[in-house]
């Protein structure tokens, strides 16, 4: 486990995240911009690590700073703030005048609470009217941030002008999640008739030099989303299935608990489930270190879907081994393994 301490006597900066977060991505993304070496350490959020419960014990969120000797500091906003307070001179993301900055300020704020939950929102929807309605609240928003775009670029390249600026990052780490959403529900958010602008600046942003590299890829979240619709559906047996199983054994025998039906009924949930974070704000899943290397950026569907099924081979093996605990009434173990 990271401790404070190893950063002791050194300007070191860490930062806890998982890879496939917006608000990770964009405090990644003002790291970078202005040059100041950091430490990522990937956090699971299906179990939290001590050092983030610790580190932003309210929220239990990340992105989380961690500086050697000072408190932690927690919220995207609130990171990206602080970072370009101490380092008001390399790459300056906000303009000098405090009624400019208060304004940018507001459009981050309107685009954290009213645009982006709007992709939560439609994924946990059921029924097809209100995804619907949904589709359509996000078209008339991005015509909104496309009008915003024209405002604060005057005619240049980015929400900044002609470099990368604070807007530019807020919105820009979500650019991978707008692209799936738009490829998952099939409708266009960034559209070349309704929002030209949108279409060039997320172009530029996804190939700028900095930027490239600590954005989620619409591949990389597609894969993720195919690990909870499993992990999802498998739950969803495994829950049903206990559930049967449980009113039968109160006929039987009321205290019979057959560890070894729940191995059965979800083999793969139990492997992946432990590798897989659940997030409620955003639908990113942080995926553990010993999953991530087997997947690249850029892979397609297609490869995602071999290597898939390369990973359940995996997890039936480990689960096969699993089940000899139960079956040698090694309940502990067989808990444990759970
Ligand atoms: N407002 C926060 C949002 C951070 C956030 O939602 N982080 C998610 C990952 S994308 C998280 O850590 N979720 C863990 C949880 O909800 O338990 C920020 O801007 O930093």
């Amino acid at each position: 486990m990271h401790q404070y301490n190893s950063m002791e006597e050194s300007n070191q900066i860490m930062l806890l995240g998982t890879a496939a977060s917006p608000y990770v991505n964009r405090v990644q993304f003002v790291l970078n911009l202005k040059s100041i070496k950091y430490e990522f350490i990937e956090e699971n959020l299906a179990c939290k690590s001590d050092l983030l419960l610790a580190s932003n014990p309210v929220l239990k969120k990340v992105p989380v700073l961690l500086q050697a000797n000072k408190p932690p500091l927690c919220e995207s906003l609130i990171i990206i703030d602080y970072l370009e307070e101490i380092y008001p001179n390399v790459h300056k993301l906000l303009p000098s005048d405090p009624l400019d900055r208060a304004i940018i300020r507001f459009w981050a704020n309107y685009m954290d609470n009213e645009v982006l939950p709007l992709y939560e929102k439609l994924r946990c929807t059921p029924h097809k009217e209100g995804k619907e309605a949904i589709i359509k609240q996000i078209i008339e928003e991005s015509s909104l941030i496309e009008k915003t775009h024209i405002k604060f670029s005057n005619g240049k390249s980015y929400f900044g002008g002609e470099d990368v600026g604070y807007l530019d990052v807020v919105f820009g780490s979500f650019i991978g999640w707008t692209r799936f959403v738009e490829k998952h529900y099939n409708f266009k958010i960034f559209d070349l008739v309704r929002t030209p602008n949108l279409v060039e600046w997320a172009e530029r942003m996804t190939s700028h030099e900095v930027i490239k590299d600590s954005t989620a890829s619409t591949a990389w979240i597609a894969l993720i989303l195919i690990f909870t619709t499993l992990i999802d559906h498998q739950f969803n047996r495994l829950k049903h299935d206990h559930r049967s199983s449980k009113s039968l054994s109160k006929r039987k025998s009321p205290s019979r608990v057959d560890a070894s039906s729940i191995f059965r009924c979800a083999p793969q949930s139990f492997f992946l489930f432990s590798r897989v974070g659940f997030c409620a704000d955003c639908s990113c899943r942080s995926v553990s270190t010993t999953v991530k290397p087997l997947f690249e950026d850029g892979a397609t569907l297609e490869m995602l879907e071999k290597k898939e099924k390369v990973l359940l081979k995996k997890s039936n093996a480990k689960v096969e081994q699993a089940k000899e605990f139960p079956r040698a009434k090694n309940k502990r173990a067989a808990v444990h393994s759970v």
